[in-house]
């Protein structure tokens, strides 16, 4: 649809536009007296939450902005499988919800002055190639004092189908060195470095490159910054919470990573990593995480 008819149907007075984003592709624009935000059409992403006019995601500065490639940052959607494929590695890694181009459902204001959006993808003869199912994705967001972010798939195939997914939220921080992540601890975890299982004692803070899958996502988990909490996450209906950030010698291996981007950034992602979620033909299920962003030290 074009971008005249978009803003027709969608716009919403001084608060929802939608105009030509990077490489022309299309995106919304979110302007509220409590949050501003950013979000393609291109894989339902979000590259932008503004707060008090400080940018609360991390986006590198070097992403591309390409229909065959996902974008650095922000919140990318690994749908309807997370990490490599489980037996064709010629299948895109994180599937390839986030480098789809979904169509705009819907944009509402609330009562209280949300913005909530919905993104739709609807299987096609393409989809099935890689995905052999009929099915209705749905990412949507709630934009505010917090944001919400939900993946919400329906079978609407005459089989069941399972997948796996995550919200893969990158999260922009002053100094990861001075970052811990609480609310995981005596949790158990895959340490995907190693394929190690291990148990969290206490905080989670950072000195290398870290991947880790932990086994819990219906929790609330707090980063805190040099000692002071400056996001409170939720999730709910979630498996697994992921945990990443590349690292020194990673972050060089990847083209659209700046070499000291790990530096101030933090993945904390709510996931289904199992093979345990199954959707039954005409049922759907949602995963979601919500954030509140508290001023971080820099403020
Ligand atoms: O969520 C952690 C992870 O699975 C890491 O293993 C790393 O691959 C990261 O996702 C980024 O994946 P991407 O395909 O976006 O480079």
């Amino acid at each position: 649809m074009q971008l005249e008819a978009l803003n027709q149907k969608f716009a919403i007075d001084n608060k929802v536009k939608i105009v030509n984003g990077k490489g022309n592709l299309t995106k919304v624009c979110v302007e509220t007296p409590m949050a501003s935000a950013e979000i393609y059409l291109h894989g339902a992403h979000m590259t932008s939450f503004r707060q008090q006019n400080q940018e609360r995601l991390w986006l590198s500065p070097i992403a591309l902005f390409q229909t065959d490639k996902s974008i650095r940052g922000g919140i990318p959607i690994c749908w309807p499988w997370f990490g490599p494929h489980s037996t064709n590695p010629n299948f895109p890694q994180h599937g390839f919800a986030r480098t789809s181009s979904f169509t705009v459902e819907s944009i509402e204001e609330n009562s209280n002055g949300e913005i909530a959006i919905a993104f739709l993808l609807t299987s096609d003869e393409k989809t099935r190639m890689l995905f052999p199912y009929h099915f209705e994705l749905r990412v949507k967001y709630q934009i505010g004092e917090k944001l919400g972010i939900e993946i919400d798939t329906r079978n609407t195939d005459e089989q069941a189908f399972s997948l796996s997914e995550a919200i893969h939220s990158y999260f922009k921080i002053e100094d990861i060195r001075q970052t811990h992540l609480t609310g995981l601890d005596t949790t158990v975890y895959i340490d995907k470095l190693t394929q190690q299982e291990k148990r969290q004692q206490g905080n989670l803070s950072f000195d290398g490159e870290t991947d880790y899958v932990f086994s819990k996502s219906n929790s609330e988990l707090l980063v805190e910054e040099a000692g002071k909490t400056t996001l409170r996450i939720n999730q709910q209906d979630g498996d697994s919470t992921v945990v990443w950030n590349p690292w020194i010698d990673k972050a060089k291996t990847m083209g659209d990573f700046p070499d000291d981007g790990y530096f101030n950034m933090l993945c904390v992602e709510a996931a289904n990593t199992g093979d345990n979620l199954i959707i039954k033909p005409g049922e759907s299920h949602a995963i979601t995480q919500q954030i509140s962003f508290s001023a971080s030290t820099s403020s």
